[in-house]
């Protein structure tokens, strides 16, 4: 049914998206920007159109040069990747009513999914456990804002309803400062997202970042690949992702997984999409959805034996879902190192050419990167140029399969966060498991 499909997106993940379209037999157009004409899956794709400046906002981010490259090409499905438009309800709805297939939720799904209060009070009444809080927006109402707050107990987080991931969030700890960081929060989020409703959740000081993976079609099947643990983190932004969690148990894994599989079926989700928990004293919380697939995937498919991409093609193609829960076995542990372009002290960006690149292998290794020998890492977009997975029958062998990579790869011309990686993996607290999503931040001194 699809023949064809356009890949929205760049780098490695692009490169992910026509390995699973040729698997499929499914033709790829890649579009690109002016100063993306060298990317490996530009060079592999079946076509390729240029769609704008080397400026995301002219190119990756440009919904009418997506759509025109589309029309041309004769394309059936888009494919959006993670990042850019992946989440833009809009560019959803443009996609459908130009008559291409979205590879994802329906677009009212997204929408609903990226204002954080309707998110929330969708898995509250689905049977999702969320952070206690104010259980929608925050009004002009001081005196009931403040006795909520009481209640709650401080420490609170005043959230704008339009971010998410990171942004538009503010902790108070004491009742004089609240009104204050609800108005500046308001104000902040008017500004970044039009849209100045902020809610408010107890804050949880040092939770664990762990997420379920889903998998839903359009006929009310849905499945979970179970959760991966994202804790390891540097100002939001994920450094080392594993699943399955440390600690978390099977009679956890399914008990959850199942409110998320009940939640995605309620809402008629579509496609893959993860549900994001913060984990504290031995209990989940949910936070947010993602309704993209993520970076960290490769882990759940190494645990799992799932081509997570393939199954969004498929389930985009209105196949039915091709497993039950029943057939969702978990086998060993996966790690994964995003690999970036950047200093490994400042953290600063390295961009340019790579003069030498050997790639690592071995049992259980995996290199998901668009990158070789000649390459030039342009200085516009987000500096990860790959990530590496090591997978073992256990999470000590993992771990040890992951040092042996890391050691093997090279990658001349630029700096790379390697070093780092090499770092985490040989640190006490990491090789233990389970360390809060502030551990790492407290390690490097910020
Ligand atoms: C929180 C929290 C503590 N308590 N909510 C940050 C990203 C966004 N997805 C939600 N975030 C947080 N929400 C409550 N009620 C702490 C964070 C948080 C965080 C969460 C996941 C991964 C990394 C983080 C880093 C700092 C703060």
């Amino acid at each position: 049914m699809i023949d064809k499909l356009l890949i929205a997106n760049r780098g490695e993940i692009a490169l992910r998206i026509l390995r699973a379209c040729r698997e499929l037999g499914i033709r790829t157009v890649a579009v690109h920007s002016d100063v993306d004409r060298e990317l490996k899956h530009v060079l592999l794709a079946d076509e390729s159109v240029c769609i704008g400046p080397a400026r995301a906002s002219e190119s990756y981010l440009h919904i009418p040069a997506i759509i025109s490259a589309a029309e041309v090409t004769d394309t059936v499905a888009i494919h959006p990747g993670y990042g850019f438009l992946s989440e833009n309800a809009d560019f959803a709805e443009r996609v459908e009513s130009s008559g291409f297939i979205f590879v994802g939720p329906r677009p009212e799904t997204i929408r609903l999914m990226g204002d954080k209060v309707s998110a929330i009070a969708t898995m509250k009444e689905a049977g999702v456990p969320c952070v206690p809080g104010s259980d929608g927006p925050l009004d002009d109402d001081k005196k009931r804002t403040l006795a909520l707050a009481r209640a709650i107990g401080y420490p609170v987080i005043i959230k704008a309803s339009g971010g998410g991931g990171g942004r538009g969030m503010r902790v108070v700890h004491a009742e004089a400062t609240l009104l204050n960081a609800i108005a500046l929060t308001g104000a902040e989020a008017a500004a970044a997202f039009g849209n100045d409703m902020v809610y408010m959740e107890k804050y949880l000081e040092n939770p664990r970042h762990i997420e379920f993976q889903l998998l839903a079609d359009q006929y009310g099947n849905a499945i979970h690949l179970g959760e991966r643990d994202c804790s390891m983190q540097r100002r939001h932004q994920k450094v080392v992702e594993e699943a399955p969690a440390p600690e978390i148990t099977e009679k956890q894994r399914q008990e959850l997984g199942a409110r998320c599989v009940e939640a995605c079926r309620q809402i008629g989700y579509r496609g893959a999409g993860t549900f994001e928990f913060l984990y504290e004293n031995g209990r989940f919380f949910f936070i947010e959805m993602n309704t993209r697939v993520q970076v960290e995937h490769p882990v759940t498919e190494m645990v799992t034996g799932v081509d997570i991409v393939k199954e969004q093609i498929l389930i985009a193609a209105g196949e039915q879902l091709r497993y039950r829960q029943e057939d969702i076995r978990w086998r060993g542990h996966a790690v994964e190192c995003r690999i970036n372009a950047e200093d490994p002290e400042r953290f600063l960006p390295s961009p340019g050419r790579i003069t030498e690149f050997h790639a690592p292998g071995g049992p259980g290794i995996r290199m998901e990167t668009h990158i070789y020998s000649g390459y030039t890492v342009p200085p516009y977009y987000d500096s990860m140029i790959g990530k590496l997975i090591a997978h073992g029958e256990d999470r000590h062998a993992a771990i040890a399969r992951m040092c042996n990579a890391l050691r093997e790869t090279v990658i001349e011309g630029i700096k790379t966060n390697i070093p780092l990686q090499r770092q985490i993996m040989k640190d006490a607290a990491f090789q233990a498991g389970g360390s809060n999503i502030h551990y790492l931040e407290k390690k490097l001194g910020l």
